[in-house]
């Protein structure tokens, strides 16, 4: 076993909607032949990944009858059960079939949101038999094209009536689930409806039970919008909300490209992995990705495996950074503090605002401190780079 190679501890999880996207784009068909979710747990586990995540639809068809979905299942789970591998997540598949063309929860059709409220019902009963502990709601087709079909607040109460009637669902179930909201800012409608992580956390915020409901940022969807991931990421632990991840890669302001970890945006990619292993996040690392359309079933696993295996890269640069002495040098005076302002530490006081009020500041003297941001910024690049 080799340093950058997978174990199970790590914590790596694919969807079968990952490594068996055929490579269909909006320009042309697929390029590579179906493969069935049986076969797909083998991959994985031949490649070393911990866990699986399905979309309703990616396991069990559509207009599959129940005797069908019991045997779709019960094969799946004989897979599982084989290599050992486990469904640590589940979500519903509110975006490719026709129906849901004008949104699934938001749309103006009250037959529609019905429906997709039934879908996802029973979405959720499959992902708890499958194990599943994270629900994850990325809303597809919850966005327009024109704002005048329907009002925004119109559309955020549609969703939030489904929502809370979901978790009412899991609790009067007793199920041991948490949901994870998932943001995009557009793609594959014009516009998406609580576009980025930060819009999530807002929303959660209004939900009848916040408390099981929180978020699943993925890189791909803020960089489309050209944010920071890691300070999406770093908000929602900030507020206990990072109850799962989509890792991913995505040059700036483009469509969704879910290129393989750290294969476009290297330095982002290093920061995000610190954190998660600066943090101790113990939740899945769950790669929402797809290999190249250039490649066959054997660039299908070169994928798989190099998501993998630059996280395990980057980690071990972070222990580097952690480690490296003039890094650490520099990081303790940016950070010292002559304690000479510890009196305001603590909160607000009558007498410390009265204190801050009077206190001289000698703001030329500030203003000319040399932070040497270039040099830190420079050994970050070189511990990259492989040469500290
Ligand atoms: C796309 O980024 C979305 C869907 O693939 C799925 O609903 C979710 C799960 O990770 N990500
Ligand atoms: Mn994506
Ligand atoms: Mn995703």
């Amino acid at each position: 076993m080799g340093m950058y190679d997978p174990k199970p501890e790590d914590r790596f999880t694919f969807g079968l909607w990952t490594v068996g996207n055929a490579g269909r784009d909006p320009f042309g068909e697929p390029v590579r032949a179906p493969i069935s979710p049986v076969e797909i747990v083998h991959l994985l586990a031949g490649v070393g990944a911990y866990g699986v995540n399905l979309h309703d639809n990616d396991l069990v068809p559509i207009n599959a009858t129940p005797v069908e979905r019991d045997r779709i299942v019960a094969d799946f789970k004989q897979a599982l059960q084989e290599t050992g591998l486990v469904v640590p997540m589940a979500t519903t598949n509110l975006f490719t079939d026709p129906v849901f063309k004008e949104g699934a929860f938001t749309s103006n059709d009250p037959k529609v949101r019905a429906y997709a409220l039934q879908k996802t019902l029973r979405s959720i009963d499959l992902g708890v038999e499958l194990g599943a502990k994270v629900y994850v709601f990325w809303g597809g087709r919850e966005g327009v094209e024109t704002d005048s079909s329907k009002s925004p607040v119109d559309a955020l109460k549609r969703m939030r009536d489904a929502l809370n009637f979901c978790c009412e669902y899991a609790l009067d179930q007793g199920y041991d689930l948490r949901f994870a909201l998932e943001a995009k800012p557009n793609e594959p409608r014009s516009d998406l409806y609580l576009p980025t992580t930060g819009a999530m956390l807002g929303f959660i915020a209004t939900l009848d039970h916040a408390e099981m409901v929180g978020v699943n940022p993925e890189v791909a969807h803020e960089h489309m919008a050209g944010l920071n991931f890691l300070h999406a990421v770093a908000q929602a632990w900030d507020s206990g909300k990072l109850f799962h991840i989509d890792l991913n890669d995505q040059m700036f302001g483009r469509y969704d490209q879910d290129f393989r970890f750290g294969a476009a945006m290297i330095k982002q990619a290093f920061y995000l992995v610190k954190f998660l292993e600066d943090v101790g996040y113990q939740g899945s690392l769950h790669f929402d990705a797809h290999a190249y359309r250039t490649e066959g079933p054997e660039g299908v696993k070169d994928f798989a495996r190099g998501c993998m295996r630059t996280y395990l890269i980057l980690k071990e640069k972070a222990a580097r950074f952690k480690a490296d002495p003039e890094i650490q040098a520099l990081l303790a005076e940016i950070h010292a503090e002559d304690g000479s302002l510890g009196w305001l530490a603590g909160g607000y006081s009558a007498e410390k605002a009265r204190q801050l009020k009077d206190q001289a500041f000698d703001r030329t003297a500030i203003a000319q401190r040399d932070w040497r941001y270039e040099r830190l910024d420079q050994l970050t690049v070189e511990v990259l780079l492989g040469v500290r």
